[in-house]
């Protein structure tokens, strides 16, 4: 059996992440493996008490990184480590690029801090490989069907979402693999599974 991966599927608002990690997952089953589909916020009992307040509740820019962090070590300590650790892959819709991107590059906090707060939230996890559905900004959030108050951002913050996301995929050009979002949902899991093919 080969060993168990870690993948996160990362995006603005309606790009398709949990359409491809679905049809991932449902693929990789097929192939005889052991998956969790999961997602952020809300993978763990605290997240799901979490989700509602994060998209929902106007909050200070701070407290939703502090929340999104705890969110993320919630899940990774309870749910993530323990599955890997059986022998189970891991797909997470959003994982650590995602506040990354959102409350960095969105919000406009320090950098440096979030990638600090995100290693300790980790515990140091990173995925195995990270797919960046790419699309132009107008084209997502006119697919986007659950409003949140992110969706509610201007287009000027979608912006700065899409191009954080190519910046720190420039970044760690061997963990992410960028699709082009603008492909019908067959194209992009051909490509995604092809991807996966060196680990199967
Ligand atoms: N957030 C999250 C932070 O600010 N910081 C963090 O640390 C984290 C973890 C999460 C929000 O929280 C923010 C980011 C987000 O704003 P969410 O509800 O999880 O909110 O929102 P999204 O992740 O954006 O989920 P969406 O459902 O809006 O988008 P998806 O999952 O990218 O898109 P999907 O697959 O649901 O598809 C949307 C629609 O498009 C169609 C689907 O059928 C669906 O109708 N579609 C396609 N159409 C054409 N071509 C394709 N290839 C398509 N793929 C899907």
């Amino acid at each position: 059996m080969p060993r168990a991966r870690f993948i996160t599927f990362e995006g603005i608002e309606g790009a398709g992440k949990t359409t491809l990690a679905q049809q991932l997952g449902a693929w990789l089953q097929g192939q005889g493996i052991a998956v969790v589909l999961t997602r952020e916020p809300g993978g763990s009992p605290l997240g799901t008490q979490l989700r509602p307040l994060l998209l929902h509740e106007a909050i200070d820019p701070y407290t939703e990184l502090f929340l999104f962090l705890a969110d993320r070590r919630e899940h990774t300590l309870r749910l993530i480590l323990p599955a890997l650790q059986q022998g189970t892959w891991v797909l997470s819709d959003r994982y650590a690029d995602s506040t990354l991107v959102y409350q960095g590059y969105g919000r406009g906090l320090d950098l440096t801090l979030i990638r600090q707060l995100n290693a300790l939230a980790t515990d140091g996890l990173l995925p195995d490989l990270t797919v960046l559905i790419d699309l132009p900004v107008e084209t997502a959030l006119a697919r986007a069907n659950a409003p949140n108050r992110f969706e509610a951002e201007t287009l000027a913050f979608h912006q700065r979402i899409r191009d954080g996301y190519l910046q720190e995929a420039a970044r760690e050009p061997e963990r992410f693999l960028i699709l082009d979002g603008r492909q019908p949902p067959e194209a992009l899991l051909a490509q995604a599974q092809r991807a996966l093919q060196r680990w199967l």
